[in-house]
């Protein structure tokens, strides 16, 4: 008996945090120890994601994931048993051969990411090491730059601004903890901002200030205003991300920025997210356009990407070809990493160190739909992506993971390390 051969698999429905059914799987190993993980669902989806399988039918909006959980329960668990968990490359080769599709269409990426996903948790349980340590090995020291989300947008608040995430990062924290600290003093003023401006104080999908704003600036002058009066200086302490998300508001070369009611073609989005660049301390800026505007992204990133940080998530959906295809035409300098838009840890991995040889920065990240599952925590150490984006300081689903940042900081004490300010290098 070889104590990491599979015995067997199981998955579940469990329900995520817009309480939407989803898959949770459990690896378990000859020697008893045992793996779990839940899959996380996007709300703005790239279209060149990988395929997460839901039931159509009447039941739950047709969102139900009951096929995908069949797929664990008979053909995967089927084809697993007896496979070497501890080599994750060839587990996960093995899930995608037996899919036998180029987008995890046939059996779904919910169902191949669950259980691709528990068995590392399966390997590391029986190793006795923390997931991050099992997969990154002595050299996972590294604590990543959190990007955090003050006001949440798009498509997750409604549509009530166009842009869909004004997270902070901050480049003067000395620690993974510091950064966390300084971030819910921000998240607080901004809070007390909102209080100030009237009654509609709520919390978008991932736990960012509902935005009450006329236009989309304002909520960039309000987080500038929630930093100082959080006591930081904007810029070299605290400084802001953003995910247009572009792809939600245009194609085809026109984008509609709905709150603002104006219609913009890609070289006015363009000019625009470049005043704002020089206006406010803005380092990092995802998806400034549409995934159908390859050429458009490569000439945004030729005016601004030796100032800033431009992520690729729509544009590259974690695909290790569509990042060399990006990089062909110098579209992007940083790719955004999200494991379910694969469907496997090693397919995202392939991503990771496509970006990495081309010299291309790294953020693993969360979905707008996420459960207590931990595990992208451990990736971004494991594979020393110095970055992670997981929604705002709120909500059960987000604090689970910096929570989980602050145990692996602690208990690597003196070997740990962190992702000041240096991650934003090309930034002013
Ligand atoms: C994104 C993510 C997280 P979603 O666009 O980066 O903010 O959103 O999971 O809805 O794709
Ligand atoms: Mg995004």
């Amino acid at each position: 008996m070889n104590p990491h051969h599979i015995r067997s698999v199981h998955a579940r429905r469990v329900w995520d945090s817009r309480g939407r059914p989803t898959v949770e799987a459990e690896v378990m190993l000859e020697d008893g120890a045992i793996g779990r993980a839940i899959v996380p669902a996007g709300a703005s989806k790239g279209t060149r994601e990988a395929l997460e399988l839901r039931d159509a039918g009447p039941r739950l909006g047709g969102l139900d994931v009951m096929q995908a959980v069949g797929h664990v329960n008979g053909e995967i668990a089927r084809a697993l048993a007896g496979r070497a968990a501890d080599d994750q490359a060839g587990l996960d080769q093995a899930l995608v051969e037996l899919d036998g599709t180029p987008a995890k269409t046939r059996l779904g990426a919910n169902a191949t990411l669950a259980v691709s996903m528990a068995a590392a948790h399966a390997v590391a349980a029986s190793l006795r090491l923390p997931l991050y340590q099992y997969l990154g090995g002595a050299d996972a020291c590294l604590l990543p730059m959190p990007q955090i989300q003050i006001f949440g947008g798009g498509a997750h608040a409604g549509r009530r601004v166009d842009i869909q995430d004004f997270m902070i990062v901050c480049p003067g924290a000395q620690r993974f903890a510091q950064a966390l600290e300084w971030t819910a003093e921000v998240y607080r003023c901004a809070g007390e901002l909102m209080q100030a401006r009237g009654p509609r104080c709520g919390v978008a999908d991932e736990g960012g200030w509902w935005p009450d704003f006329k236009t989309n600036e304002q909520a960039l002058e309000t987080l500038v205003a929630a930093i100082e009066r959080a006591g930081f200086v904007p810029g070299s302490e605290v400084a802001i991300a953003l995910d247009v998300a572009a792809s939600e508001f245009g194609h085809g070369g026109r984008y509609t920025l709905g709150l603002e009611s104006r219609e913009l073609d890609a070289d006015g989005l363009s000019e625009l997210l470049l005043r704002w660049i020089d206006k406010y301390p803005i380092v990092s800026i995802e998806d400034p356009l549409a995934e159908d505007d390859a050429a458009g992204f490569a000439r945004f990133t030729r005016a601004a990407g030796h100032r800033l940080q431009i992520v690729g998530d729509d544009l590259l959906v974690s695909q290790a070809s569509l990042v060399r295809e990006a990089a062909a035409i110098g579209a992007a300098n940083a790719v955004l990493l999200k494991p379910n838009q694969r469907g496997t840890l090693t397919e995202t991995l392939q991503a990771w160190q496509a970006a990495k040889s081309l010299g291309y920065a790294g953020i693993v990240s969360a979905r707008s739909g996420e459960t207590e599952d931990t595990t992208i925590v451990h990736l971004a150490i494991a594979w020393q992506t110095g970055q992670l984006k997981v929604g705002s300081f709120a909500r059960g689903e987000r604090m689970a993971k910096w929570n989980e940042g602050l145990r692996i900081e602690e208990r690597l004490g003196s070997h740990a390390s962190f992702a000041g300010a240096g991650i934003f290098g090309r930034s002013r």
